[in-house]
């Protein structure tokens, strides 16, 4: 008997519960347009794990199971591939966090997981997905698209472009920080809270999961992610942009949650960076949905017409109130 339900509110690979009569699984149809080097995932899951084993040999990531030829991924055909994760009993994922403890833990955990991997020289990971969080790049994607979009899309996006536009200061601060020396490190990359596993009580974090971005990258990556995805009580697919906030106890949770790893580690220029950290994030995926609606919604995964465009939208909002903030 084997009963397969639909998980997870992912926008690049279909997740999915299995359970059979040995215990349950987690099957995730894998988007190999997105990820065109799996061998990549697979190679900095295997780095991390070598390290992990002398800096952390109680800590484990949690990665597929092998198949009988002792791969990660089982291809289906040419493009299509399946993976399987162990099921951890009891664990439980959330989409918006409801205490400022989960924002904590969460980036507690996150933050845990670049400090035991401080380090690992970074030469010895690769790109997954390649400049994936470099804002001047994503920058240069979004003209790009506008420039090569249909009339309707454009018009469709006239607003959101301006206003994205009106933003771009924030590519000059991310490149004068780059110039300065900022260090690279291993970051997640995809910091949002249902990319944590929760125990029952949604209280402690199992472990992070979601691990195919785990790569080079700076600080703010993890950092900024997090407080772009944790301090609104209403999650980035919300329309009405009036409901998002900037919770503070939130904000201020996700900080000390990450700097209560961090802290001893972060260079005195990261440490500047902290209050740019969730604008460069919030802009850099305000970009990317409004690229991706620009396109033709050729990226993330869709379920309405406009959704790209209201994902962006929200990310605008979100970063107006988060700038507000940083220049009080
Ligand atoms: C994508 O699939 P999911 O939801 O884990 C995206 C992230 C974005 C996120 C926005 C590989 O992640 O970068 O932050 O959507 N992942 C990729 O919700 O592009
Ligand atoms: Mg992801």
């Amino acid at each position: 008997m084997l009963a397969a339900t639909p998980i997870g509110s992912g926008h690049i690979h279909h997740t999915y519960k299995l359970v059979t009569g040995q215990g349950a699984y987690i099957a995730q149809q894998f988007n190999t347009r997105v990820f065109q080097h799996p061998d990549l995932i697979h190679h900095n899951l295997r780095t991390a794990q070598r390290l992990l084993s002398r800096s952390a040999p109680a800590y484990s990531l949690l990665v597929p199971l092998p198949n009988q030829q002792g791969e990660w991924l089982t291809y289906e055909d040419a493009t299509q591939g399946w993976r399987l994760f162990p099921f951890l009993d009891g664990s439980r994922t959330i989409d918006v966090a409801d205490t400022p403890h989960q924002a904590f833990a969460a980036a507690q955990a996150f933050g845990r997981l670049t400090k035991y991997l401080r380090k690992a020289d970074v030469a010895h990971f690769q790109e997954t997905i390649p400049r994936f969080h470099d804002l001047a790049f994503r920058y240069g994607q979004f003209e790009q698209a506008f420039h090569q979009a249909s009339h309707e899309r454009v018009a469709q996006a006239h607003r959101v472009v301006e206003a994205l536009r009106s933003f771009s200061f924030l590519v000059t601060d991310y490149e004068q920080a780059v110039a300065k020396g900022l260090p690279l490190r291993i970051t997640h990359n995809d910091t949002k809270i249902n990319n944590v596993l929760f125990d029952e009580s949604l209280t402690r974090v199992l472990a992070p999961i979601d691990l195919d971005t785990l790569m080079p990258g700076y600080f703010f990556y993890d950092l900024g992610d997090m407080l772009r995805t944790y301090v609104s009580p209403v999650g980035e697919e919300e329309k009405d942009v009036t409901l998002i906030s900037v919770r503070q106890p939130f904000y201020q949770a996700v900080l000390h949650g990450y700097l209560s790893e961090m802290g001893d580690v972060l260079t005195p220029l990261e440490r500047s960076l902290l209050p740019k950290a969730g604008l460069f994030m919030t802009y850099i995926m305000a970009l990317r949905f409004a690229t991706d609606f620009l396109q033709g919604d050729t990226y993330f995964h869709t379920h309405y017409a406009d959704q790209n465009l209201v994902r962006a939208a929200y990310q605008i909002a979100l970063l107006r109130l988060l700038q507000r903030q940083v220049s009080w």
